[in-house]
């Protein structure tokens, strides 16, 4: 099915010169004008909402996403849109792409959701880890693919409470390593863990804490997008999660962490540099939610397309630069002195 939502822009339009406010940041992505690009009422079959989407550009140079959908059962399942510039014209798939099996995988029989894709280029393939939802929580799922048709399912490779992970797209010493956001009594913090074999997985360590008391990502964080190697480290977006007395809103922050070491947090900025502010993302299913889980770099090197879901609700787009990203954490990292107790605590791979 060929969707016509928004205008074809120009690169110029799109990605106007990054200009940041240093007190929030939030300049540092621009939102496409076409926004909200996918909705329920673009979709080939009947569902409740489509977001939180995880994104890759395929050596054609097209598009790809592959979109939660939540039928209207309230369960979700995964299917692929695609496009030749990734705003518009949209091929999406006539049914569901990746459906939860829960004959086999048990695990899933509430869904699956919030898909991150990773290419590794050592397999050849692609890496896509999921949340799968059943009786005992949400966990971490994995699978693998070359085409987004057929997938090689690894099953729960993280027990229930986990979810918000992405595979790394090389080994680090040698094993593969996986970021992942496990709820335990230490608290709702990403975590990064290591395997031989992506089927059996071990040393966990803490990369980064969720805040405490008034910070806007005090009561919980995850992983957003696969985290983007750069030539200073790994530089991560994550949400951060303030609970308040009329529910909980989902923001975004900044991290960098060591390339070889990627448990090591190098920097984290103070504040959030993008959060609900457009109609769509402050109304809908789960009001006041940006949620991204995927990216794409544009063919400069720098630009960030950075799909994320809004409200629960919809695929929205906005535009940044790794540069002005990473020149912004220079400037605002760790400035109070929270932040730098809380950046640290990763650094000596404590487990409690
Ligand atoms: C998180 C995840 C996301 C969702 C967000 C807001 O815990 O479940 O899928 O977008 O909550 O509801």
């Amino acid at each position: 099915m060929n969707v016509n939502i928004a205008p074809v822009l120009s690169t110029d339009t799109l990605c106007p010169e990054s200009h940041v406010d240093s007190d929030t940041g939030l300049a540092l992505f621009t939102r496409h004008p076409g926004n909200p690009l996918l909705t329920q009422s673009n979709w080939p079959y009947s569902i409740n909402s489509v977001f939180n989407a995880a994104a890759v550009r395929l050596p054609d140079g097209e598009t790809l996403l592959l979109c939660r959908v939540e039928d209207r059962r309230g369960l979700s399942h995964l299917c692929v849109a695609r496009s030749a510039n990734g705003i518009d014209n949209w091929r999406i798939d006539k049914k569901p792409t990746l459906q939860a099996d829960p004959r086999e995988f048990p695990e899933e029989i509430w869904g699956i959701e919030d898909p991150r894709i990773t290419y590794v280029p050592e397999l050849e393939q692609y890496a896509v880890a999921y949340t799968s939802f059943a009786r005992g929580g949400p966990g971490v799922s994995l699978a693998l693919t070359k085409d987004f048709r057929s997938f090689e399912r690894y099953g729960v490779i993280m027990q229930p409470e986990d979810k918000d992970a992405a595979l790394l797209p090389r080994r680090i010493g040698g094993l593969w390593a996986l970021i992942h956001r496990p709820v335990t009594t230490l608290g709702a913090h990403m975590w990064i863990s290591y395997s031989p074999d992506l089927r059996h997985w071990g040393g966990h360590k803490i990369m980064l804490e969720a805040r405490r008391g008034g910070w806007w990502d005090a009561n919980k964080i995850g992983l957003c997008s696969p985290p983007i190697e750069t030539a200073k480290g790994w530089l991560t977006i994550y949400h951060g999660v303030r609970q308040t007395a009329s529910g909980s809103i989902y923001r975004l922050g900044l991290a960098l962490f060591d390339l070889n070491k990627p448990e090591i947090c190098l920097q984290r900025g103070d504040s959030w540099i993008f959060g609900p502010e457009a109609a769509y993302e402050r109304g809908g299913d789960v009001k006041d939610v940006v949620f991204p889980c995927g990216q794409t770099i544009g063919e400069d090197g720098d630009t960030i397309y950075l799909y994320y879901g809004a409200a629960d609700t919809s695929v929205a787009l906005a535009t940044g630069s790794i540069r002005a990203l990473l020149a912004w954490l220079d400037a605002n990292s760790g400035a109070e002195e929270g932040t730098a107790r809380e950046c640290d605590r990763g650094r000596g791979a404590r487990i409690g």
